[in-house]
C-alpha cells in the first residue's frame, strides 16, 4: 500500500501524513503488520481524515493474508503410545499444555452427528443438499455467531442428542480419565463450530479458554472435527507450552468469541503445532493453553467440529458452563425430542464448587468498537474482492 496507489484526491490529502506513512511502511516491510496497523490506526481515528481511514482499511485488507501466513504449525506429538499409563498421559498434558490422539472416537458416531447437522444446514439454506450434503458445501455468504440467520440453524443444532452425548463417548472418557483423573466429567456446555469457507478473516484467533469459562484453571477442552480436517481446512493449532505464562490480556477479533489474546514475549517463543486431523482424532488442551483455528482456505466446504470441556469433581466452575451454548434454548426444550433420559441433567449428581464469573477477565480494551468496525469493513471488502476476482476468472 503506497500513497501512489490511492486516488488522486486521497494522494493530496495523504501528503501531510507522509512521515507517518513512511514509518508504517517500514514496520510492514519488517514484517510487523500489527505494529504498522496500530501506529496508523491511532492517527487515522483521531485525525478525522477520510483518506487516512481508507488507507488504514486497505492496509488491513492487504495485511490479513500476510499475517495468516505467519503461522506454519509443526506436527503435534501423537500421544496414543502413552495410553494405558495414566501418569505419563497426565504429565505430558502438564508439560506441553495439549495432548493429541489419533483414532479415539468411532467414525460412525461422528458420521451420524454430521448427518444430522448437515441436514439442518441444508434445510436452512446454508449448504448444498442432495447427494453432496455431507460435504457441507456453503451456498451463502458467511454467517457469523450473533446473526439471526446463524441462530436459526444453531438453535436447532443445539438440541441434538447426538451432539451432547458425544461428550460422554466411552473411548473419549477413557482418555480423559487418564489425562485428568477418575472423577472427570464434561460440562453440559457442548459447543458446535460452523465455520464457513473462504473467510480466513473469521478464523478463531489465538486465545485461551480461561477468560470465557473461568472456574478451575485445570479445565481441559476436547476439540473434535466431525470428519477429516486438514490444516488447510481450518483445523486447530496449539502453542505448545503456552499454558505456563498466566492469563493473557484480550483485544477484539472478528472470529468466534470476538476476542484474541495479546501474546507476551514468553508465549511468542512457543512453537505452533498442528495436524491434518482424520475423523476420530481428538486434541485436548488446558484452559490456559493458547490455541487458534487455522484459516479455512477451502473454497467450498464448511469446517464442522465440536468442543467440550472437562473437569474433576470438587473443582470450581462458573454457572455459564452449566448452560447450553449461547443460552438461547432451555434444557427443557433441548431434551424434548431425546430418546434417552440417561444424560438429562447428569451434572446434578456431580460434586463441584460454583464460583462467580469475573467479568473483568473478559472485558475488551477501550477502542474495541472502532476496532470491530474497521475489521468488519476490511473483511467485507476482502471477501467481495475475492468473490469478484474469481467470478471474472470464471468468465474469462
Ligand atoms: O474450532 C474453533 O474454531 C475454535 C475452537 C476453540 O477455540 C476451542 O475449542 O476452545
Ligand atoms: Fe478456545
Amino acid at each position: 500500500m503506497t500513497i501512489e496507489s490511492t486516488s488522486p484526491g486521497d494522494q493530496e490529502e495523504l501528503r501531510e501524513y507522509r512521515p507517518l506513512l513512511d514509518e508504517v511502511q517500514a514496520l510492514i516491510e519488517a514484517g510487523d503488520y500489527e505494529a504498522g496497523i496500530s501506529r496508523l490506526q491511532k492517527v487515522a481515528r483521531s485525525s478525522g481524515s477520510e483518506a487516512l481511514m481508507r488507507h488504514l482499511i486497505e492496509l488491513r485488507v492487504a495485511a490479513f493474508p500476510k499475517m495468516a501466513e505467519q503461522v506454519t504449525p509443526e506436527p503435534m506429538f501423537e500421544a496414543n503410545s502413552l495410553l494405558g499409563n495414566a501418569a505419563a498421559v497426565h504429565d505430558r498434558l502438564n508439560e506441553d499444555g495439549y495432548l493429541f490422539f489419533r483414532n479415539i472416537v468411532p467414525a460412525d458416531i461422528l458420521t451420524a452427528l454430521r448427518d444430522q447437522i448437515t441436514q439442518i444446514l441444508a434445510e436452512e439454506g446454508w449448504i448444498e443438499g442432495g447427494a453432496q450434503r455431507m460435504l457441507a458445501k456453503a451456498i451463502v455468504r458467511p454467517l457469523r455467531e450473533g446473526q439471526p440467520r446463524f441462530f436459526k440453524a444453531h438453535d436447532r443444532i443445539i438440541k441434538l442428542e447426538a451432539l451432547h452425548s458425544l461428550a460422554h463417548e466411552t473411548n473419549l472418557m477413557t482418555v480423559l480419565r487418564q489425562a485428568l483423573g477418575e472423577t472427570v466429567f464434561p460440562h453440559p456446555l457442548s459447543i458446535v463450530r460452523l465455520i464457513f469457507p473462504d473467510s480466513p478473516e473469521l478464523a478463531t484467533p489465538p486465545h485461551q479458554d480461561f477468560p470465557n469459562n473461568q472456574g478451575t484453571p485445570n479445565l481441559t477442552a476436547a476439540w473434535i472435527p466431525l470428519g477429516d480436517c486438514a490444516i488447510q481446512d481450518g483445523s486447530l493449532a496449539i502453542m505448545e507450552g503456552s499454558h505456563k505464562y498466566g492469563v493473557l490480556p484480550l483485544k477484539f477479533h472478528l472470529g468466534a468469541g470476538n476476542r484474541r489474546a495479546i501474546l507476551s514475549e514468553d508465549v511468542l517463543a512457543c512453537r505452533w503445532v498442528g495436524a491434518d486431523f482424520k475423523a476420530g482424532d481428538v486434541v485436548l488442551f488446558t484452559a490456559l493453553t493458547v490455541h487458534k483455528a487455522m484459516e479455512n482456505f477451502n473454497l467450498e466446504r464448511m469446517r464442522l467440529s465440536v468442543d467440550f470441556r472437562y473437569q474433576l469433581e470438587g473443582e470450581a466452575l462458573t454457572a455459564g458452563c452449566l448452560q447450553p451454548h449461547f443460552n438461547r434454548v432451555s434444557w427443557e426444550d433441548i431434551y424434548r425430542g431425546w430418546t434417552s433420559d440417561k444424560l438429562k441433567y447428569y451434572w446434578r449428581t456431580r460434586k463441584f464448587e460454583e464460583v462467580p464469573w469475573d467479568s473483568t477477565l473478559h472485558e475488551l480494551p477501550e477502542g474495541h468498537v472502532d476496532e470491530a468496525y474497521e475489521q468488519q469493513l476490511a473483511y467485507n471488502i476482502a471477501l467481495t474482492r475475492r468473490k469478484q476476482g474469481r467470478a471474472s476468472v470464471d468468465q474469462s
